[in-house]
C-alpha cells in the first residue's frame, strides 16, 4: 500500500467513526500540532474530535490495529509539549473538546461527573451553580480541559488547601490502548478494592490511556473570600508570614503566592489595564487568599489582626485588601498574567520546581547566586505557589545577549537550578509534568527501581507504544 493510500484509507475510516463534524485534515490541523509556547511541532494524518466515549474507543482500537499513534489533547495549554505530536510518526491527535458535558452533579454527595473536554472554568462554574466548589484553579482555566488537568495532575493556586488534581478525583472513565473502555466512574469516598487504577492514569500524560470522563470531589461553596496583596522584604519574610497564617487560620488559607518585584514590573509593563497595587515598589510580594463558608463572620477580622501583627514585627510592608470582587479579580490578574507578560517580554528558560515549603527562601537565594554567577545580567523571574513549595524560577536573557546564545545555554541553567533542587530534596518538575521537554531529566532523576516500574507499567498498558509516544520517555 502506498503512503497516500494508507493516509486516505485512514482518514476515511476515522471519518466513518467520528462523522464529518469530528475530523480535521490538512491545514486545519495546524493549531493542534504545535504547543502554545511554539517549541514543539509535529504532523498528523488527522485530528479527530469524537463526541462520545464509544467513538473514542472505536477510533483508538482502529489506530491500534493499524499501528497509528494517538496523541490525546485537551486545551493545549501545557508547558512541556505533552499534548503535541512528536516529529516523524504515523499519528493522529485525539481532541476531547467536543466531549464537554456535565453528566451529574450531586450537592449531597459533593461529587460531579463531567466529561474530559469541559474546560476547568466551565467545571468550576457548574459546581458553583449547584452551590458547591470545585477548588482547582489555574491561570489557563478558561482553556485548559478537565482531561488534560487530570492527565497532567495540575496543581495551581489552591493546592495548599485542597491538594493537586490527584487529590480531587474519585473515579475515571478511560479508553485503554486496545480500545477497551474502563468505566471506573465510582463516586465513593472509601473503596479498597485492589490497585488504585485511577491514580495510575492521573499524571500519566496520556501515555497509558485516554481519560474520557471523571468523577470529581466537590466542597461546600466558600462564599466569604478575603484577598490581600502585601509587600514583603524577602522570601524569608514571606515564609514567616505563611507560617503565621497557617498556624492562626489553617482552615481558611487557600492560596499563598509569592511574586518577586521584577516579576510584578513585567506584568505592569506588558499587560494592558493593570495598575500598581501598592504605592511603593518592594523586593517581593505575597498574594494571599482565605475563604470560608457564609456565616464565618470574623474571617476578615482574623486576617487583619494577623497582618497588623506582621506589620508591627516588620514581616510585611504595605498591604492592599480587596474590598470588592472587581478588586479581587484585579489583584489576581497581576499574578495570573505573569506567563503572558513573560512571553511578551521575550524568550525565557522555565524551571518549575518544588522544595519542602520551609526551603523555598533557601532555594531562591542559592539558585539566584548560582545563576547570576554563571551569567552576569541574567534576569531571575521568580514567582509561584510558595504555600506548597512550588516556585516558577524562570530566567530571561541579559540585554546584550542574542536569543540564539541564550537558547543554547538554556540546558546549562536548568542544570544549575536542578543541582540546587537536588541538594534541597526537591523536584525538577512540580506541576507542569514531563512532556517532551523533560524526558531526559526523568531518566536522570528517576533511576533504578522507580524508572523500571514506570517502564513496566507503560509496557503492560501500551505494549505497542501508541499512546502519546515520546512523552515521559524519549521517542525511539
Ligand atoms: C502559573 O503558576 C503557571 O502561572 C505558569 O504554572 C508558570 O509560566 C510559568 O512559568
Ligand atoms: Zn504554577
Amino acid at each position: 500500500m502506498t503512503e497516500a493510500t494508507f493516509e486516505s484509507e485512514t482518514v476515511s475510516a476515522l471519518r466513518a467513526i467520528v462523522g464529518e463534524a469530528g475530523i480535521l485534515t490538512g491545514e486545519d490541523t495546524a493549531s493542534y500540532c504545535e504547543d502554545w509556547r511554539k517549541i514543539y511541532r509535529g504532523q498528523v494524518l488527522a485530528v479527530i474530535r469524537p463526541s462520545a466515549t464509544a467513538e473514542v474507543a472505536e477510533a483508538v482500537r482502529f489506530c491500534a490495529e493499524r499501528n497509528i499513534a494517538v496523541v490525546p489533547q485537551g486545551g493545549n495549554t501545557g508547558m512541556v509539549g505533552g499534548a503535541t505530536p512528536v516529529a516523524g510518526k504515523s499519528q493522529i491527535v485525539l481532541s476531547l473538546a467536543r466531549m464537554n458535558r456535565a453528566r451529574a452533579i450531586d450537592a449531597i454527595d459533593l461529587t460531579m461527573v463531567i466529561e474530559a473536554g469541559m474546560t476547568l472554568r466551565a467545571a468550576r462554574d457548574a459546581a458553583n451553580e449547584a452551590g458547591c466548589l470545585f477548588p482547582l484553579s489555574i491561570a489557563s482555566e478558561g482553556t485548559a480541559q478537565i482531561g488534560g488537568i487530570l492527565a497532567t495532575n495540575a496543581g495551581g493556586i489552591n493546592t495548599v488547601r485542597y491538594g493537586n488534581a490527584r487529590d480531587l478525583v474519585l473515579g475515571l472513565e478511560v479508553v485503554l490502548a486496545d480500545g477497551q473502555v474502563w468505566n471506573g466512574l465510582r463516586r465513593l469516598r472509601k473503596d479498597n478494592t485492589g490497585y488504585c487504577l485511577r491514580q495510575l492514569f492521573v499524571g500519566s500524560e496520556g501515555t497509558l490511556g485516554v481519560i474520557t470522563a471523571a468523577a470529581l470531589k466537590l466542597y461546600p461553596r466558600q462564599d466569604l473570600v478575603e484577598t490581600v496583596f502585601c509587600a514583603v522584604p524577602s522570601p524569608e519574610a514571606a515564609l514567616a508570614l505563611f507560617n503565621r497564617i497557617q498556624k492562626s487560620d489553617p482552615a481558611a488559607l487557600q492560596s499563598f503566592e509569592i511574586i518577586s518585584g521584577n516579576t510584578l514590573e513585567l506584568v505592569l509593563r506588558h499587560i494592558p489595564g493593570v495598575v500598581r497595587p501598592l504605592p511603593e515598589r518592594a523586593s517581593y510580594y505575597a498574594l494571599i487568599e482565605c475563604a470560608a463558608p457564609q456565616g464565618n463572620s470574623n474571617l476578615r477580622q482574623r486576617l487583619e489582626t494577623g497582618l497588623q501583627a506582621a506589620m508591627t514585627d516588620g514581616i510585611i510592608g504595605d498591604v492592599a485588601v480587596a474590598e470588592t470582587e472587581a478588586q479581587r479579580r484585579a489583584l489576581w490578574k497581576l499574578r495570573e498574567d505573569i506567563t503572558e507578560a513573560q512571553a511578551m517580554e521575550g524568550i525565557s528558560i522555565k524551571n518549575d520546581v518544588s522544595v519542602p515549603v520551609s526551603a523555598t527562601p533557601e532555594f531562591i537565594r542559592q539558585a539566584t547566586a548560582a545563576c547570576e554567577a554563571a551569567m552576569p545580567g541574567v534576569a531571575v523571574i521568580a514567582f509561584g505557589h510558595m504555600g506548597d513549595g512550588n516556585i516558577h524560577y524562570n530566567l530571561m536573557k541579559p540585554g546584550d545577549m542574542s536569543i540564539e546564545e541564550f537558547g543554547r545555554r538554556g540546558p546549562d541553567f536548568t542544570g544549575i537550578v536542578n543541582e540546587v533542587i537536588r541538594e534541597l530534596d526537591g523536584s525538577f518538575s512540580a506541576e507542569h509534568g514531563i512532556g517532551q521537554l523533560k524526558t531526559s531529566m526523568l531518566a536522570a532523576w528517576r533511576v533504578g527501581a522507580e524508572l523500571d516500574v514506570m517502564h513496566r507499567i507503560k509496557k503492560a498498558l501500551d505494549p505497542l507504544n501508541l499512546l502519546n509516544p515520546g512523552k515521559l520517555f524519549p521517542a525511539n
